[in-house]
């Protein structure tokens, strides 16, 4: 082996050498400089080099372990160099516009429409928690002790000292209103409320709700059937009628449900409404004397109504979704739907 011939082709290949790459750059290394690399196997060959030749091939040979180290050091900076600079620079080529923001969830969509009509109608937004006690969420509010919601097959029980559980309705915020401030009050109470049963296409353990709260001198049922009637045509249109049917609820007496009239056209329409026309979006009532009294509110000084609707079957209705799962999935396709670009 001409081992001056074979360094010298070595120069020439290290000279030439070029790359961007991160990976080339390493694999040059590696075949120059790695542990079992060129250069070892150079310098072992030297060895053998006979003596008028050594000083020669040993000045070739460290030349070309610097060039090739150099080479390296260099192409290494040049590509952290490059690579600081397309991370720091702007493409101003790119398109501004549609510019993405996310999306907001339908529930919250359909919430935020909800709380605005009410707000319209001078109600305030109330929050409360999520963990309750009995007396919140069940006992202020007339369920009786042996009230089957309040059975562990319908409530999720919280394991803390005390008698706690998930809040199976917002009423329990309703609860801490009448609670905390005195009469005339108008407030409403979104969010989010558990219930123990079983997940199917219609219902869910997890769900949200917006109820509403009046209480004032002379509050009568004929001013429930407006308010409701003054959302639904807000929220459905102008054209929307309502019809209300007599329910039962330990808080309100009486109690009410209302449908809307949402047709009978087309097969769906049959579906949606069981043949009927007619959907029902919420149940409401005039507040139980006894609710009243547990707060300190004199029946015989002022009356009041309240009302419940669930956020996700009206949701359903206007986005046409028919399993209440999807809301909970976080499946980005159906999510993406919701998408509002600016
Ligand atoms: C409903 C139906 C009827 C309701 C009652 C109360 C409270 F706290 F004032 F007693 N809040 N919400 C109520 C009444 C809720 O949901 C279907």
């Amino acid at each position: 082996m001409n081992l001056r011939k074979t360094i010298t082709e070595y120069l020439g290949e290290v000279e030439e050498f070029t790359s961007a790459a991160s990976d080339e750059i390493e694999a040059f290394r590696v075949k120059y400089l790695g542990s079992k690399g060129l250069m070892k196997e150079l310098f072992k060959e030297f060895k053998n080099v006979p003596g008028p030749e050594r000083k020669e091939v040993g000045i070739l040979l460290n030349e070309l372990k610097k060039r090739a180290t150099e080479k390296v050091t260099s192409l290494q900076a040049a590509m952290g160099n490059a690579s600081v600079s397309t991370e720091s620079s702007i493409d101003v080529t790119r398109p501004g516009f549609p510019y993405n923001v996310g999306s907001r969830h339908p529930v919250s969509l359909v919430m935020n429409e909800i709380i605005d009509i009410f707000r319209r109608m001078s109600f305030t937004v109330a929050e409360g928690p999520e963990i309750e006690d009995d007396w919140h969420n069940f006992t202020s509010l007339n369920f009786p002790e042996e009230h089957p919601a309040r059975d562990m097959q319908d409530t999720f029980f919280v394991d803390l000292p005390g008698n706690f559980a998930l809040r199976t309705h917002t009423s329990s915020v309703q609860a801490r209103v009448m609670e905390s401030q005195e009469p005339p009050i108008r407030v409403i109470a979104p969010g989010r409320v558990y219930r123990n049963e079983a997940i199917s296409p219609r219902s869910h353990c997890i769900f949200h709700q917006i109820e509403g709260l009046l209480i004032d001198k002379d509050v009568s049922f004929a001013d429930l059937k407006l308010h409701v009637l003054y959302f639904a045509r807000q929220f459905f249109g102008e054209d929307a009628r309502i019809r209300l049917r007599p329910s039962y609820f330990p808080f309100t007496e009486p109690s009410a449900e209302v449908d809307v009239y949402w047709g009978l056209e087309t097969e769906a329409d049959y579906r949606i409404t069981k043949g009927t026309g007619w959907l029902e979006i919420l149940g409401c009532g005039m507040v139980d004397p006894n609710v009243l009294r547990n707060f300190d509110i004199d029946p015989k000084e002022y009356s009041g109504f309240a009302f419940g609707l669930g956020i996700e079957r009206i949701a359903m209705l206007r986005y046409e979704i028919d399993d209440i799962r999807w809301f909970y999935e976080n499946d980005a396709r159906f999510l993406n739907q919701f998408r509002q670009t600016f």
